[in-house]
């Protein structure tokens, strides 16, 4: 299986995020989960670790708001200019904002503070001076994944990180910068007709919002009961789409302590609802977070629950993207991975 991966992520390590009540604690998105999935991948015959290649903005600023993406460009430098403290404080080795937009009645104002505060939702996505090129770099893995499909692969893995689903049009937050499994749907879309399944355990809030009102793309999300779990205020049953996008978005909002029996007749019927749909192309956002043990987490998804997972997907027998999202319980992280991919492989 080709499986895109660059280094570039590495850059992207920002010191801390802020935890619920205001804690500071290590970043949860690190450099190691990357290490865990390579080391077992690596000890399989089938991995075949190639470098993405590079599809320029475009396909990017087909999804994304161009004044977002400049911001994230120029933020770190921007950042750095404006204190002379944050060169030697370690405790400022990270932007992030203190006031949040709500979009009804804001609009970004010129201030990096401004910016900040309507650009990003919260505060996990730090903003540090390898960000930007390690979300563009993410991107283009899953660029490169989807377009291994259109070359005949029936399968390809985009292994991104920063991951993608939380981010918006014109934002980001929950780790994610650049919605990776949506810029590679999206281009996708032009090719054929295409769907996204959303597996990580947290709702993919970006996606829902990129596609909330188109047709032509599927998006369906399993997840953490936003009554109880992060993002909060989306993923909930009744959200279906909108205008042309109506009837072509699904959530799957799933209980504390969903393990596998649960989980996998909820993606039953979401398989059903994509055999229906008929598309030429699947982009699976995968996380393995819904991992009983992982920290961010409430599932109970055990490691035959992942191999599960995958091998219902796979029975989809649709030429098929899949791309990295979340899954903190780094110890069990490479083997989750590796053990649903081994159904495509
Ligand atoms: C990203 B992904 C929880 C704080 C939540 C953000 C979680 C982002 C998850 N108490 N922090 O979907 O795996
Ligand atoms: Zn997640």
């Amino acid at each position: 299986m080709k499986i895109f991966y660059s280094e570039s992520h590495r850059s992207h390590y920002p010191p801390f995020e802020v935890f619920d009540g205001g804690i500071r604690v290590p970043y949860f998105e690190n450099p190691d989960r990357m290490d865990q999935i390579l080391t077992a991948l690596k000890r399989t015959q089938w991995a075949d670790f190639i470098q993405p290649n590079d599809f320029g903005l475009d396909p990017i600023l087909a999804i994304h708001d161009r004044d977002y993406i400049n911001f994230l460009a120029s933020c770190w430098d921007e950042w750095l200019a404006s204190d002379p403290e944050v060169a030697t404080a370690p405790e400022k080795h990270a932007f992030l904002p203190a006031t949040f937009a709500l979009r009804r009645k804001a609009r970004p104002t010129t201030s990096l503070r401004g910016r900040g505060g309507y650009y990003i939702m919260d505060l996990s996505a730090c903003i540090v001076e390898g960000t930007y090129q390690a979300a563009l770099a993410s991107a283009n893995c899953a660029l490169s994944a989807a377009s291994a499909l259109v070359n005949g692969e029936r399968s390809a893995f985009g292994l991104c990180r920063p991951p993608g689903h939380h981010a918006g049009k014109d934002y980001a937050g929950g780790y994610c910068f650049i919605n990776n499994a949506a810029v590679a749907a999206n281009w996708l879309s032009k090719k054929g007709k295409t769907a996204i399944l959303d597996v990580d355990y947290h709702a993919g809030n970006g996606t829902q919002d990129i596609f909330y009102e188109r047709g032509d793309v599927l998006t369906i999300s399993i997840h953490g009961d936003p009554d109880f779990e992060y993002p909060h205020y989306i993923g909930f049953a009744e959200e279906i789409g909108a205008g042309a996008g109506l009837g072509f978005h699904r959530n799957f909002p799933l209980p504390k302590d969903t393990g596998d029996e649960a989980y996998l007749s909820a993606l039953e019927e979401a398989l059903q609802m994509i055999r229906a749909f008929a598309p030429d192309y699947l982009v699976v956002s995968l996380g393995a977070d819904a991992f009983d043990g992982d920290p961010l987490g409430m599932f109970r998804v055990t490691r035959n629950g992942f191999h599960e997972i995958g091998n219902r997907i796979a029975g989809l027998n649709l030429p098929t993207a899949i791309i990295m999202e979340g899954g903190y319980a780094n110890e069990a992280l490479g083997h989750n991975i590796q053990t649903l991919l081994e159904n495509f492989k």
